[in-house]
């Protein structure tokens, strides 16, 4: 999977060279490219912020060097396509553009197995107030666009949440995680949260290992790890449990 990432803060991701996503790309599987966004300003002062139209707090990121970055990335626009070919189908449009917004579609364990399966995705990672609305209405105009909300939580900007994005979509991957059993039985992945692990030693400060896990009887184990689960689920996070009524 091909992944590009345009931020003002590059540096910011010198820490997917390591773990997991590191050998990942050291193995190929994940080609990565980070890309500043003050490379893409003309001005002298390589500004990417404005004053907003109509007034209010804060600045607001210019469409021009979010336009120069995305069609250094994207390509430029094709200059008005002879009626040709026939559009291709929708599900295999070339990349898929994200910003990471508040105002986005919720983060989940499903869009990360939909976006692991894809062959190149760009994140943008907006600062300051966001990114002058023309960006994403262009875009939207030229191919697949998504804003995608982390969490309802405001943070400074898209690093952290394109960072999260990239973890949880890039152990999707397949070689990326070295057991892909461990990827099934994590939580989430059934609908379920994770039972309680435990390891050496069985007895740790008055606290015991639950005496069925000692047991040798793999098909008890199974059915009580099942039962914690439903338990814990029904306990913490009902939501996400079928409705009973
Ligand atoms: C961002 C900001 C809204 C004013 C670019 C926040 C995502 N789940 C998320 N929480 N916060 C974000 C996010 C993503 C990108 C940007 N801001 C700050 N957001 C209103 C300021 C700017």
């Amino acid at each position: 999977m091909r992944i590009d990432i345009v931020t003002i803060f590059p540096e910011f991701f010198d820490v997917l060279d390591l773990s997991l996503l590191g050998k990942a790309r050291q193995s190929g599987l994940i080609d990565l490219g980070v890309h500043n966004l003050r490379d893409s300003t003309h001005d002298r002062h390589h500004s990417v912020d404005d004053t907003p139209y109509g007034g209010g707090a804060g600045m607001v990121m210019k469409a021009e060097p979010w336009g120069a970055a995305l069609d250094g990335i994207l390509g430029a626009e094709a200059p008005a396509a002879p009626p040709a070919a026939p559009p291709a189908a929708p599900t295999e449009g070339g990349p898929i553009l994200i910003f990471p917004s508040p105002a986005g579609d919720q983060f989940t364990q499903a869009m990360a197995r939909d976006l692991s399966l894809e062959q190149h995705l760009v994140f943008g990672c907006g600062r300051y107030e966001g990114i002058d609305q023309r960006v994403v209405d262009h875009y939207s105009e030229r191919g697949r666009v998504r804003l995608v909300s982390l969490g309802d939580y405001v943070l400074n900007g898209g690093e952290v949440a394109v960072m999260a994005m990239i973890e949880a979509i890039g152990r999707l991957i397949p070689g990326v995680v070295g057991n892909p059993a461990s990827l099934v039985e994590e939580s989430h992945e059934d609908g379920l949260l994770e039972y309680p692990s435990y390891t050496k030693p069985a007895s740790w400060r008055g606290l015991d290992v639950p005496p069925i896990l000692l047991s040798g009887n793999h098909g008890a184990i199974s059915t009580w790890r099942r039962q914690q689960q439903i338990e814990r689920t029904e306990r913490v996070r009902p939501d996400l449990l079928p409705r009973t009524n």
